[in-house]
């Protein structure tokens, strides 16, 4: 359809190549950077997470490191989530907010030792407001980007590929733990993590000259089971509820409107960025919350551009902040940020592409 016009700004991916040779067909563009999202076949993909493994290129999740004798208070007062035990080679899901509650941002916190922590980031930047935070309050840490792209390999077929490559013992990994290791002379974090819900790692590249070689490792150890190329699923994702931060949150989403409240714990430190403001939003209730939306139409639903208004009994009362027809569901579903007087079971309408498509509120996640 159009190129793309390279320029300081993108960053290259270390598995570009390889996505090219796989036959990639569109990307994205996260954190300046540009993610495959598709392979040429959208149904064949989806199946192959479900029941198999999937390779993907997720360099877009770009980690922030803090390194340094201040670096675990540093990740304290960014997170809003309670970190004092966390233990080294473990990895949490901690929401960033700013001085409003805010979500800025929901990444992965990797503490790989007392003194050096990643946050594997969403799409947003979070350098600049690390590092200004560090500085202004004093304290002795290095923010920096590490030479780090990760690659996952999902699907319940994943731990086997992956054993295959490392070893076992990272079928004894707990989800978001981490170990950290070589693989063919390549230094590499392998985690088990990934944006899916079908399970599987992360394998963190610590080289980046060597991405080829990393991809097609996988791609060998992985025949076996079928591996084939795949990215983060947005089908997949819906039905299983997760959230993609900027696609299903604005400028004024709070992390207990959208199933993070379980992220956040109101006694952290007073000194952490946003804390006051999460500890008036909980006691004043949230305004919005949630939920699913299943629309009666069978056929699939061209969702155009996402947030469609939402209407009960004619009123506007929230946003569709995605929409995807499911294969395994063989329904339109998405997810409805909308008035907390709202509950599972209202019949609601969206307004889709000029045209209202009734529904039903259900709860998340749909599978
Ligand atoms: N892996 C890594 N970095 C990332 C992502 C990732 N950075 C960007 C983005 N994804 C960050 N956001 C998420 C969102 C959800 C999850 C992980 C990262 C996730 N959530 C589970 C859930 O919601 O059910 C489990 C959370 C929990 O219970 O602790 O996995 O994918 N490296």
């Amino acid at each position: 359809m159009f190129g793309i016009t390279p320029s300081a700004r993108l960053r290259p991916s270390p598995f570009y190549d390889s996505t090219l040779k796989e036959g990639v067909t569109s990307f994205t563009t996260y954190n300046h950077m540009l993610m495959p999202t598709a392979f040429g076949d959208p149904e064949g993909e989806y199946w192959r997470l479900i029941n198999g493994v999937s390779q993907w290129d997720v360099a877009v999740e770009r980690q922030v490191q803090l390194r340094g004798p201040d670096a675990g208070r540093l990740a304290q007062i960014l997170a809003p989530r309670d970190l004092s035990k966390q233990k080294v080679g473990q990895g949490k899901y901690v929401p960033l907010c700013n001085h409003r509650g805010v979500l800025i941002n929901d990444p992965i916190c990797l503490k790989l030792a007392d003194d050096l922590y990643w946050l594997s980031i969403a799409d947003s930047n979070i350098w600049f407001w690390a590092e200004s935070i560090a500085a202004e309050r004093g304290l002795n840490v290095e923010v920096s980007e590490p030479d780090v792209s990760p690659m996952a390999i999902q699907g319940p077929k994943a731990e086997d590929v992956v054993a295959h490559v490392c070893g076992d013992w990272v079928r004894g990994l707990k989800y978001f733990w981490f170990g950290e290791t070589e693989i063919g002379g390549i230094p590499v974090v392998v985690q088990r993590s990934g944006w899916s819900k079908q399970g599987g790692f992360e394998i963190y590249l610590r080289d980046g000259s060597k991405g080829t070689q990393l991809w097609n490792i996988f791609k060998e150890a992985g025949q076996p089971w079928s591996i084939g190329p795949g990215s983060p699923n947005w089908c997949e994702r819906v039905e299983s509820g997760l959230i993609s931060y900027g696609g299903d949150t604005n400028s004024t989403t709070n992390p207990f409107e959208v199933r993070m409240g379980k992220y956040v714990d109101l006694d952290v430190p007073d000194d952490t960025v946003g804390i006051q403001a999460l500890r008036r939003i909980a006691a004043e209730g949230p305004k919005r919350c949630s939920l699913g939306l299943i629309l009666d139409a069978g056929e699939p639903v061209k969702p155009g551009f996402l947030w469609n208004p939402i209407f009960r009994n004619g009123r506007k009362v929230g946003d569709l902040t995605n929409c995807i027809f499911s294969y395994r569901l063989k329904k339109n579903i998405g997810f409805a940020l909308i008035d907390r007087s709202c509950a599972i079971g209202d019949r609601v309408e969206a307004r889709i592409d000029g045209l209202m498509q009734p529904g039903a509120l259900t709860d998340l996640p749909f599978l």
